[in-house]
């Protein structure tokens, strides 16, 4: 077996970790007339509201309030809670910068708690050491789409009466026993970067239960503006504006089939990596629905015979950039390295994990046959290592 043999050559384009959704620009046109001619452009237009009327639907929650980004929408989420200013939030360091940032620009102080080894989400069993009298709240990230233990969290959060946020930036239409994830907690976060199935280029929005966070966000997002003359909140501006929103809009008909796509792109890489030894595929729990917005592995040097960090390099070699999200930890980043909750003996399983996980390519564009060959061409690196190893010995 070799390189020209299996037929492998380096891909002719870049294939990326994800190329986004986009509808046709006359569809954009189209949908942007209205727009045009009315010349209202942001500040809670008419297509932001059927946007948030439509994620209701779509998210199965009571209330949506859509932002320009996720990051604004997490900072506005942990504002509206009013938590005391300097007290803690115990959180993941297995997470995207934005989770962590949010808590510290809130004035809050990011507790890290260790992840579970299969769902790599918060530890719910670990949480309750990490309590204290100036915890406020809890904020699990959903990584991956994979859902938290949320039972097992709110539980905690009863016990001590805490808050409880979800970074649910990858969970889009995730659920739990067919209830929408953002149904859980106080309030969750969707983000609808470009990267994600489901986009507005950048945008987000928040979803809660309580009605009595409907007017306190709506201020929030706009300047704490309630009137030409009162201003009853310290806001920021995160409004979404109607171009994104009209994105969205046609974005939302296109879910659906990417999913599909998605799905037998799913099926090819679980067919043919499933049979390599050293490699564990991410495995959503019966109760749980796959959002398909990440195909993730994690690589067993030892089993593999290759390490995570050369497969990713030799992919690069094929024109294959995968990512290794999410290393580094956030626990490792120059402003919360010396926390006392990032040293490595406070979080084994993530300093674990954050070296074996590799994101493969992961869209509707991609096609069966081209994710065949990634893994033909992983299924390479590891036999080349073998064939090497055994000549060397
Ligand atoms: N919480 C969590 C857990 C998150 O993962 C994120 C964001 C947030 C919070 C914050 O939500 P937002 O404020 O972003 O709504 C990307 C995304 O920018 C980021 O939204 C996402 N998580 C993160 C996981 O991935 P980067 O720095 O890896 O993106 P970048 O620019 O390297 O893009 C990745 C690949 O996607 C490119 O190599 C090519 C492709 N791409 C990207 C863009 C922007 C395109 O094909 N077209 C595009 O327009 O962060």
């Amino acid at each position: 077996m070799d390189e020209a043999s299996v037929g492998l050559k380096p891909f002719d384009e870049p294939i990326y970790i994800t190329r986004p959704l986009v509808p046709t620009l006359k569809q954009v046109t189209e949908k942007l007339k209205g727009v045009w001619q009315s010349k209202w452009l942001t500040n809670h237009g008419d297509l932001h509201r059927e946007l948030e009327e439509k994620l209701q639907v779509v998210l199965k929650v009571r209330n949506v309030s859509v932002f320009n980004n996720g990051t604004t929408a997490l900072l506005t989420a942990l504002k509206a809670l009013d938590l005391p200013q300097g007290s803690e939030v115990i959180t993941t360091p297995f997470t995207f910068p934005a989770t962590v940032h949010c808590i510290a620009w809130n004035g809050l102080k990011p507790v890290f708690c260790d992840i579970e080894p299969d769902t790599m989400t918060i530890d719910a069993d670990k949480i309750e050491e990490l309590v204290n009298k100036n915890t406020s709240a809890i904020l699990g990230v959903h990584v991956y789409g994979l859902p938290c233990d949320v039972e097992k969290i709110q539980k905690v959060a009863d016990s001590y009466n805490l808050k409880v946020i979800y970074d649910a930036a990858h969970a889009f239409t995730a659920e739990i026993n067919g209830k929408g994830i953002g149904n859980y907690g106080d309030i969750s976060m969707f983000s609808f970067h470009a990267t994600k199935l489901f986009h507005t280029a950048e945008g987000g929005c928040l979803s809660y239960n309580d009605d009595q966070y409907i007017d306190k966000l709506y201020y929030l997002r706009n300047f704490g503006i309630k009137n030409e003359e009162e201003v009853v909140e310290i806001g920021i501006n995160g409004k979404m504006n109607e171009i994104q929103a009209a994105i969205g809009l046609l974005n939302l008909d296109l879910i659906g089939e990417e999913k599909l796509k998605r799905k037998e792109i799913k099926s090819v890489y679980i067919k043919h990596l499933a049979l390599l030894d050293g490699i564990t595929l991410l495995e959503f729990p019966k109760n749980t629905t796959d959002s398909m917005g990440y195909f993730v592995v994690k690589i067993d040097q030892k089993e593999f015979g290759v390490s995570r960090n050369e497969i990713y390099d030799s992919l690069k070699q094929y024109n294959v950039f995968a990512r290794k999200y999410f290393y580094p930890l956030c626990s490792e980043y120059e402003p919360y390295k010396q926390l006392k909750s990032s040293s490595t003996t406070n979080l084994p399983v993530a300093n674990k994990i954050k070296d074996e996980v590799l994101c493969l390519p992961f869209y509707g564009g991609l096609g069966a046959v081209n994710a065949g060959k990634i893994c033909k061409i992983i299924e390479y690196i590891k036999y080349r290592n073998k064939i090497s190893t055994e000549v060397s010995v």
